[in-house]
């Protein structure tokens, strides 16, 4: 019998990629994406086990330790990454869960793909939890998972937490098989959301399409009682704030600014390449910025990263060429030799020259059609010790509720957008400061530690409800607080 754990972790990916050195030899290196950020320090401190993909396809290798944590790698054939991970995942449930801002595809062998990949998951989780453990599942991927892992081990306490926003009741509807989504999220004995109204769509759901009776933020099933609470996730602060303390960060800062241009304003950019984080509406208010005359080349330059992200879907090839189209586009006509409008980066960047950027930027641009929180916004207040710098911030982001003094835009109204940019880049410091201060307060107040200790403390005390006893527990409020890598 392998040995068991009392906290595991259960997401699509593993909080790792495989890396090949030049010399042929091959390692693991944390990999990037908001659920690693947020996860890894926790798991590493609970010595717990995580179970997930390694992102190649083929046999899953042998599982390891690395960095504290167990890692069970969970194995997709290429067939698996085409059906579950870029078709249901990624083709359906990711358009649709955003407001289908683009047309979600509907294919049966997607959906059977999915089934059969989170049974896989759920028998992995199955086979590492301890008696009476916990296991926390993670986001949209592994909908199905909770419900399994009850089948199958009905000791455990399951929790599960979605990462991305939860439709309205009515674009759920368009989804085929979507009662089995409900029921399947409703193995969990808590089921986490960013925002609330997206715990209430779900408990709405599950009256009108099961027939049960949800009260406030309870709704019992097969004589369990299932609890549906918000839970915004939040940043490592500490590992941003020391980053942002760093002298040579400080100086890379520096460096940027000089490169771009000393006296120019510095707009920043930082999104996975996603059609739902509004990259084209940006350009787009910003060129009409440039073409109406109301910045300029000489007086402002935008910095936007774009991180390489699921590049084999269709929709990303192709917005990735409109938004490098149009960012040609800007270049072409408002630059000038030596001196662009946009510094464009397809690029996966290391986490000190983010920080740097963040350090640099006098006006941080988060622009998202549709977000269930976007960390980038609460990463950028982290890094802001000076209290300055200016967070222009989409309507439809998790955090626009908790980051009220941000200037607050709606995406889809290029004129507001314009607005919005403009304002930020002529706040003075007093005005920044005033709006920043508060920010900082919230982040810090509320980083990811206490997220996963609001969660997991909740989850003890729901499971205690059922009648479950505590078990083994290893989890403890206090020691997720302040815990040992501070
Ligand atoms: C999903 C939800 C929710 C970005 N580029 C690089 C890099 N990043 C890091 C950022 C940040 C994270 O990735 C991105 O997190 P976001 O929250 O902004 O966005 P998603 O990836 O869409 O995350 C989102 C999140 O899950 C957590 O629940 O907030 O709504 O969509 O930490 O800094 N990191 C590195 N290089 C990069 O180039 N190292």
């Amino acid at each position: 019998m392998s040995d068991s754990y009392e906290f595991v972790v259960v997401a699509n990916r593993l909080p790792v990629d495989e890396v090949t050195a030049e010399d042929g030899s091959r390692s693991w290196a944390r990999s990037p994406g908001g659920l690693v950020s947020a996860l890894q320090p926790i798991v590493r401190r609970q010595g717990g086990a995580w179970a997930g993909w390694t992102g190649q396809p083929g046999d899953a290798p042998e599982p390891f330790d690395t960095d504290g944590m167990h890692l069970h790698p969970v194995g997709l054939s290429a067939d698996d990454v085409d059906r579950y991970y870029e078709g249901q995942s990624n083709g359906t449930i990711w358009p649709l869960f955003h407001d289908a801002v683009e047309q979600p595809t509907h294919r049966r062998p997607w959906r059977q793909a999915y089934e059969a990949v989170n049974r896989r998951f759920a028998e992995a989780a199955a086979l590492l939890a301890a008696p009476d453990g916990t296991v926390w599942v993670h986001d949209y991927q592994l909908m199905l998972v909770p419900a399994m892992l009850r089948e199958l081990r009905p000791d455990l306490r399951i929790g599960f937490f979605l990462h991305i926003p939860f439709p309205p009741v009515e674009l759920f509807m368009q989804l085929p098989r979507r009662a089995d989504i409900l029921r399947g999220l409703l193995g969990a004995d808590l089921v986490g959301f960013q925002r609330p109204l997206a715990a209430q769509n779900f408990l709405q759901l599950t009256g009108r399409l099961l027939g049960l009776d949800p009260q406030e933020e309870h709704v019992v099933v097969d004589g369990r009682t299932v609890t549906a609470r918000a839970f915004p996730i939040s940043i490592d602060v500490t590992e941003v704030e020391e980053l942002a303390a760093d002298p040579a960060v400080q100086a890379e800062a520096r460096r940027m600014r000089t490169e771009l241009g000393g006296d120019r304003r510095l707009l920043l950019g930082v999104d996975r390449l996603d059609y739902t984080k509004g990259i084209e509406q940006r350009l787009e208010a910003y060129g009409e910025l440039l073409a109406d005359g109301t910045v300029s080349n000489d007086d402002v330059v935008l910095v936007q990263v774009a991180t390489p992200s699921r590049m084999r879907v269709k929709e990303y090839q192709e917005l990735r060429a409109r938004v490098e189209r149009e960012v040609g586009r800007i270049n072409g006509e408002y630059g000038a030799v030596g001196q662009v409008p946009v510094h464009y980066l397809f690029q996966s960047m290391n986490r000190a020259e983010l920080v740097a950027l963040y350090l640099a930027a006098d006006v941080m641009v988060i622009t998202p059609l549709r977000d269930g929180m976007n960390l980038v916004a609460k990463e950028y207040v982290a890094a802001r010790h000076d209290d300055q710098g200016a967070l222009v911030l989409s309507e439809f982001a998790g955090a626009a509720a908790e980051l009220p003094t941000a200037f607050l835009v709606n995406p889809h109204d290029v004129e507001d957008l314009k607005r919005a940019i403009t304002d930020a880049l002529h706040a003075d410091g007093a005005e920044q400061a005033e709006r920043m201060k508060p920010m900082r307060t919230q982040v810090r107040d509320n980083d990811i530690d206490k997220w996963a200790s609001d969660f997991l403390e909740t989850l003890g005390t729901i499971s205690e409800d059922n009648d479950k006893g505590l078990g083994g527990l290893i989890l403890d409020g206090d020691d997720l607080r302040h815990g040992g890598n501070r």
